[in-house]
């Protein structure tokens, strides 16, 4: 090897091989279930009447840098059955960027996973694709009856969801610290077939129908070859409007959307779906007479719209506005008027992004407006100023930093209304974040913790630009204008 070339600078970012295999995710869906392309056409639609309808939203987008990553803009959802599955995952993962965030754990909502998702987390990963997999591992422990989970147990142990090159790839890319461009198009590649759709289970009639019957998540998992991609979602800008189009695209819509209500400053996620597509399989005694195929019911299509992410203060206040609305009785977002409801409840819930911030509810990026940036090179502003001054005489903005994870009861709607079938199991509610750990290989992000950090990030350039500026540097000295302007990032 000579000097010259040293190897990382062969190497392609990893970035760059998330945007690759988020395209080739999507391409791969878009052949597997028509219905997604449809719905990816309805949200550019909408989102383009949005922004045009709204020149001051398109403008704070544009500022962000949030308007070019909208559309590619995705996140998909796969569930896998064994904690050696999912801490590989966890490593294919790492080659793209993709960290875990979030523990959510839903076994309360009667499903019987817990769950983390990948994404990127520094702002700038997030900024070139913000492309994120929630990622649900099976709890066998919740299956009741002891024989059918080592039935379960011992179907997974016999399945090998990755390549053969796929985890070689991931070896070099860890030996290595990257792939070079070839090699990473072949890693994106491998990493597809893992999340492909089989319509040839692994099991016979049978074990599919007793597994089924014991929850039909628990079939989805350990019936096939592998954790096939379930959804693949777009992000609009306005959730409502796209779902007042589903239907007249042949789309059979969720009747109501998860998540907060529709407000004038979006808040978390909201979130909508149309159901589950009945597909038809095939089991492994199919050619020996009797029931060989049959119909499975997990693939889907979600929309979401996305708000401003909420401090653990906003976020104690959402969880239990949320509570509030859904023990009026017991039908949750099912109930009749679930919507007038949850518009009144959140009445209590500040919808100005002035009081959002000054109520320490939700995290903001702050940087200094032009004339702010022009106060300070000209030292005008001290650099204790108090930020919210600075923000009502124009020098500082605040632009709502927005909410990268999900919503664990959000998330329990959508399981609920693709899984086909009406039943409503009933689990010992019991979050196990240690066990889910241990099963990843690795600990998870505190989301809050992220945005915090990012928050913080943001308010230390602030003071560091003001700082700068009032440093005593005479002000035609252009390294100083540079290290204002490095401030400002
Ligand atoms: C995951 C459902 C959760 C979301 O957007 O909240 C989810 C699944 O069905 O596997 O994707
Ligand atoms: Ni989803």
């Amino acid at each position: 090897m000579s000097a010259s070339s040293s190897p990382s600078s062969r190497f392609v970012s990893s970035n760059e091989i998330r945007t690759r295999f988020s395209r080739a995710m999507s391409e791969m869906y878009r052949q597997e279930v028509p219905q997604y392309g449809a719905l990816i056409e309805l949200v550019a639609e909408v989102n383009a009447q949005t922004l045009k309808a709204d020149p001051q939203l398109a403008a704070r987008m544009a500022h962000s840098g949030e308007l070019e990553r909208l559309d590619v803009e995705r996140h998909g959802a796969i569930r896998v059955g064994t904690a050696e599955e999912l801490a590989t995952l966890r490593r294919l993962f790492a080659v793209m960027g993709m960290e875990p965030v979030g523990y959510y754990d839903l076994s309360v909502a009667g499903v019987p996973v817990h769950s983390t998702a990948f994404r990127p987390v520094a702002d700038s990963a997030l900024l070139a694709n913000p492309f994120r997999v929630f990622t649900s591992l099976l709890r066998l422990e919740l299956i009741a009856d002891a024989a059918l989970r080592t039935q379960a147990a011992a179907i997974l142990a016999r399945r090998q969801i990755f390549t053969t090159r796929a985890l070689e790839l991931m070896d070099q890319a860890e030996r290595d610290g990257g792939l070079n461009s070839a090699d990473a198009d072949a890693f994106v590649r491998e990493a597809l077939e893992t999340f492909r759709w089989h319509s040839d289970a692994t099991v016979d009639a049978a074990s599919y129908d007793a597994l089924q019957k014991s929850h039909r998540l628990v079939a989805d998992v350990v019936c096939f070859k592998g954790p096939h991609i379930n959804h693949l979602t777009p992000r609009t800008l306005d959730i409502d409007a796209a779902q007042a189009g589903m239907p007249a695209r042949g789309m059979d819509a969720k009747d109501v959307v998860e998540g907060p209500p529709r407000r004038a400053c979006p808040i978390l996620l909201r979130q909508t779906s149309f159901k589950a597509l009945k597909e038809a399989i095939r089991f492994t005694d199919a050619d020996h007479g009797g029931t060989g195929s049959g119909a499975h019911t997990a693939r889907f299509g979600e929309i979401e719209q996305r708000g401003v992410a909420l401090t653990r203060k906003g976020r104690a206040l959402y969880d239990s506005l949320l509570a509030q609305v859904r023990s009026m009785d017991n039908a949750g977002s099912a109930a009749p008027d679930y919507v007038g409801r949850l518009q009144q409840v959140f009445t209590q819930f500040p919808d100005t992004h002035a009081q959002l911030r000054q109520q320490g509810l939700a995290f903001y990026r702050y940087s200094l407006t032009a004339q702010g940036l022009a106060q300070a090179q000209a030292s005008k502003i001290p650099s204790d100023a108090d930020l919210e001054n600075l923000i009502a005489q124009g020098l500082v903005q605040a632009e709502p930093i927005t909410y990268e994870d999900f919503l664990p009861v959000s998330a329990a709607g959508i399981f609920q209304s693709n899984l086909g079938g009406e039943e409503q199991k009933q689990y010992q509610a019991h979050a196990a974040q240690q066990v889910f750990e241990q099963a990843l290989g690795a600990q998870v992000h505190d989301e809050i913790a992220l945005y915090a950090d990012s928050q913080q990030q943001s308010m230390d350039q602030v003071r560091k630009a003001l700082t700068g500026a009032n440093a005593h540097v005479p002000a035609d000295v252009p390294a100083d204008a540079a290290a204002l302007a490095e401030a400002q990032g």
